[in-house]
This record gives structure tokens, sequence and C-alpha cells, in this order.
């Protein structure tokens, strides 16, 4: 029987309001430039690629309380999740290439819309559950999770452009992984709520294969739902992904990195990817520039089924002796 190719629906989102450093909307091109759409289609996926998301200028954008670029960011995310929307509607997983982190409002709400309930994995060095409310700094980017999570709406105020959000994910179905810099809100939010939590203390009690094995029974325990992977770069190592804005030591080796994607790849249950935070301004050099989008291209190979172990296609054949 032949195995139908996995449909994978590329869409870039150069956005960078959600924190205020530049350079952050290069990534989707950067990633691209770097070679991913071929190498997933040698790996035997069918790939269409949406193109970049438009996003709308906003031009006058005053902070609202502390938070920052509210309009901007809120207008991105509208538009972003009838991108996501669309590319589940055509049947295929949606990589949503970054772009700030912010812009996982768009992505999971689209996926949860077109889906129904989704389970979310959040790799990142940052829990980025912050309200508006709680965030001492204003950047949106680390505050997505909370419009998201069913338990947290009486705590959201009422912001311009973010009434079209509906919160999609109950905390129950929420694991995050390689957590190493959260704010005191964000840490008391996710006790409360009993959020499933593998920090790098844990990556470090357990190893990697326990932490994916435990992630993998946790979300596989329940109805299985469309698993939503949103991966921050930052969560690996600066000293292997130094391109992004706020790197953190301490973080997750490559081959952990790989080993969490090939895992969730493995459960057949991935129907949504973002990789964000990969921003080509930060790096000291430009080889640090490429070892970022390059570990960033090999965990979205392994999100579909490249393993480090090797593959081949269904009906491969070895050359025939003349
Ligand atoms: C901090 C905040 C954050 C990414 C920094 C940091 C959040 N907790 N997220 N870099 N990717 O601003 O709320
Ligand atoms: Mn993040
Ligand atoms: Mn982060």
């Amino acid at each position: 029987a032949l195995r139908p190719r996995a449909a994978v629906g590329v869409v870039g989102a150069p956005f960078s309001r959600g924190q205020p450093r530049g350079g952050v909307e290069g990534g989707p091109d950067l990633i691209r430039a770097a070679g991913l759409l071929d190498r997933l289609n040698q790996q035997g996926c069918e790939v269409k690629d949406y193109g970049n998301v438009a996003f709308e200028d906003v031009v006058v954008d005053e902070p609202i309380g502390r938070v920052k670029c509210v309009r901007a960011v809120g207008g991105a995310n509208q538009r972003l999740s009838e991108v996501v929307q669309a590319v589940k509607r055509d049947g295929r997983t949606s990589v949503m290439l970054g772009g700030d982190h912010s812009l996982a409002i768009g992505s999971v709400h689209g996926h949860a819309a077109a889906v129904g309930g989704v389970a979310v994995v959040w790799v990142d060095a940052h829990a980025d559950v912050n309200t508006p409310l709680s965030s001492h700094t204003g950047n949106l980017h680390g505050q997505p999770m909370s419009f998201l999570l069913h338990e947290l709406q009486h705590e959201i105020p009422v912001l311009p452009n973010f009434s079209w959000i509906k919160p999609c994910v109950w905390a129950k179905d929420l694991v995050y992984v390689g957590l190493r810099d959260l704010d005191p809100a964000e840490h008391y939010i996710l006790k409360l709520l009993g959020v499933k939590v593998f920090s790098m203390t844990d990556v470090d009690h357990l190893g990697v294969a326990r932490v994916m094995e435990e992630t993998c029974e946790y979300l596989c325990a329940r109805v299985k739902k469309p698993i939503h992977l949103s991966y921050d770069i930052d969560a690996i190592d600066p000293s292997v992904a130094p391109a992004t804005g706020t790197p953190v030591v301490g973080g997750l080796t490559y081959r952990e990195g790989v080993y969490i994607a090939e895992q969730l790849s493995q459960t057949g249950l991935l129907s949504a990817v973002d990789l964000v935070e990969v921003n080509p301004l930060r790096g000291q050099t430009e080889k640090e520039v490429q070892a970022t989008v390059g570990t960033a291209v090999d965990l979205l190979l392994a999100c579909f089924g490249r393993l480090r172990s090797g593959n081949h296609p269904p009906g491969f054949r070895l050359p025939e002796s003349p």
C-alpha cells in the first residue's frame, strides 16, 4: 500500500511588532532561502507555498497601559488566522514561519477554528503566558498563550483589534518544554492552572527521551486532539542558535531540539507547526545567522519524518545491475 505523501502548507509571517527588535520579519524569506521547501519535497512531502501574509501597516498605535503595538498585532493575527484556516481546509499541515511569537495567537486560533480542539506543545525558553495586565515589558510576544487559554479569559481586558479572538486551548491540553526564564506572574499562572511543564531542570533530571515519552503519553491519554507545535528558536541554546531577540543561556542542545521534533512527528498527530523568533540582525556574524537558520530548517524537517537513523521512500529500488 502506498502511504499518501504528507501535504504541507508553508505560510510566511514577516512581522516584528510583538517585540522591539527589528529583523525578525526577515525570518520567513531566510528560512525559504536555506532550502526548506526543496528539502521537504525531497523527503517526500507535497509542499505548497502560500507566500508571505501581507500585513496592513498601522501608523497610529499608541500603547494601551503598558502594552505596545496592540492594533498592529491584533490586525496581523486576524489575517494570519484566516490564512492558516485556508491551509487546514486544503487538508495540509500548516507551517507558519515567523516573525515573532505574538503570531502564535493567529496561528493557533486559525488551526483550532478549522479542526476543532487542538493540543499545544510550546517549546521555548519563555512561557509567553503574561496577560496584558501582568506583562512588565508590554511586548505581546510574551503574552500569546494568555489570549488562547479558556481559563484566563476573565483576566483579559478589551483591546482594539483583539475582539475577533476566541479562546481555543484548555490548560490540560498544553505542554511546555525547555522553559528557563519565567516571570513571577507566569509561574503563578502555570501553577494555578496546573499546566504540564518540562523546564530545563526537568530535561536535566529526566533526560529528553523521558520528557518526550511523558509528553506524548500525556497528550494521547485522553481524546487524541491534533497537535499544534509552537517552536521558538530561543528554546535552543544560544551557542547553537544565537540569532534571536532574547537568547537565554542553558538551552536545549541541537540533538535535544531535533529529538523533540522527531518524537512529535512520530505521534502522527502533528497538524500545525510554528517556527518563530529567527532574527538575522541579531547574529554577530554571517556564520551565526546560518547556524540559526540551519537549525530551524533541521527542526522543521524532523517534524515531517526526517530521521537521523535514515529514511527511504516507499517504492525505493536499488539500481539494477547491467
Ligand atoms: C518576558 C516578557 C519573551 C521571547 C522574550 C519575555 C518574553 N517574559 N519571549 N523573548 N521569545 O516580555 O513577557
Ligand atoms: Mn516565545
Ligand atoms: Mn522565547
